[in-house]
């Protein structure tokens, strides 16, 4: 197990958000706790939260300007930093409200890529990281350069404040390119590493952030992934050879896990660690049991899959966590729900992992076949490193 702390000196944040049309008060709710999990991932404090009704964003404000500034000054009264809004910004808002909050205002796609850059760990990782953050920071070079020029202010501002934005972007620009091909050596190097293994049936964990993707993985392949009770521990995919008894081996792979409104650079440019989501032949999709949310967690999940080109992988539904759950009554309505092909296991504590693993093979026998896997239909590994 890692250690996240938060240290003493942690950022103090103030949360804000919207209940609109789309997003009921409950859900804005709900919403603003994760919100709030992800900024004490990244380290930060939060030391107060708003949220407003309105119809839809406010096109130059976000929140209409009169509530902007009540929220800067509750913010600021609270000893915040630093406004962490729950949805997306354009820039020109969020430039409006850094003025008129007086705070440094980040939005829920900047507090991912934080949490991001600092958890990426492999040389993939972190080009995947930083060619979403500099995709994310192109077109607000111009807004960094105009508000330079406005509050440093007179002569000499904005003459090399405009000149200096030209070269900016040249630079951004050269810097994404050459990130773009170092990612392609890298993807070119996975495949390689896949095609080798291509005559194994795959097994992916995908899921929602948190659910225990990787503890799951450490107890059915004797793996020692880091593991922690935080969001986005794992940005790396990782693949080991798993027997699952009468003379059946697969390969299974742990990967990054999702979120609602997942920024879309940060899904583009993991491209190639989804990769593996995507050429798996069987996913299990893992899910948090004792969570209020497992339902909606599922449906970010299918969207998600969706969204990469992974929605029609077969698949089976992992309800993990069960031992934190005291109803049992109510596990097995679950269950029912996401039946055929769901069932309820503790990856912590090991129950239910036999019967995961029939299931595996059950469906590897309906399918493995029909898909010319003869490796994994005749292999007896043991669950030793691919
Ligand atoms: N009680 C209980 N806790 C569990 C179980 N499985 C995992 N956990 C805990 O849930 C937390 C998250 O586990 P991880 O395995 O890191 O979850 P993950 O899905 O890999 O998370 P990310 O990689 O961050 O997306 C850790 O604190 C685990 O100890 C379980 O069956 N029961
Ligand atoms: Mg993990």
């Amino acid at each position: 197990m890692i250690e996240l702390t938060t240290s003493p000196q942690a950022e103090k944040v103030f949360l804000a958000g919207l209940i609109t049309q789309d997003l009921s008060r409950f859900e804005a709710e709900l919403s603003l706790d994760e919100l709030g999990n992800l900024a004490h991932a990244a380290g930060a404090t939060v030391v107060g939260s708003e949220l407003q009704k309105r119809p839809a964003p406010h096109p130059a404000f976000f929140f209409g300007s009169g509530k902007a500034r009540e929220i800067g000054a509750l913010a600021r009264g609270a000893g915040a930093g630093t406004l962490i809004l729950d949805q997306d910004l354009t820039p020109a808002q969020e430039r409006n409200l850094e003025r008129t909050t007086r705070l440094k205002v980040l939005d829920r796609s900047e507090l991912i890529l934080d949490i991001f850059a600092s958890r990426a760990r492999t040389r993939e990782a972190r080009l995947q990281v930083e060619l979403a953050q500099y995709q994310y920071l192109l077109p607000r070079l111009a807004g960094m350069w105009g508000h330079l020029s406005r509050t440093g202010g007179g002569i000499g501002t904005r003459g090399p404040g405009e000149t200096q934005l030209e070269t900016d972007r040249r630079l951004v620009r050269t810097r994404l390119s050459s990130l773009k091909k170092r990612l392609r050596t890298v993807e070119r190097h996975r495949r390689l590493v896949r095609s080798r293994r291509s005559s194994t049936y795959r097994v992916a964990l995908g899921g929602y952030t948190n659910v225990g993707k990787s503890t799951l993985m450490n107890s059915l392949a004797r793996t020692r992934l880091p593991v922690a009770d935080q969001p986005f521990v794992t940005l790396d995919s990782t693949t080991r050879k798993l027997y699952l008894g009468e003379g059946l081996s697969v390969l299974i792979t742990d990967t990054i896990g999702f979120v609602q409104r997942l920024p879309h650079h940060l899904v583009a440019s993991f491209h190639s660690t989804l990769e593996e989501v995507r050429e798996a032949d069987l996913l299990l999709v893992v899910a948090d049991a004792s969570s209020p949310q497992i339902e909606k967690d599922l449906v970010v999940v299918d969207e998600t899959l969706e969204s990469i080109g992974a929605g029609e992988i077969e698949k089976i539904v992992v309800l993990n966590k069960m031992d934190l759950v005291g109803d049992h009554r109510s596990l097995q309505a679950m269950a029912a729900r996401y039946e055929p092909g769901c069932l309820s296991v503790s990856a912590l504590r090991r129950i239910g992992l036999s019967d995961l693993r029939i299931m595996m093979r059950s469906r590897i026998h309906t399918t493995g076949h029909l898909l010319g896997y003869a490796n994994s239909l005749q292999g007896n590994g043991t669950g030793t490193e691919a």
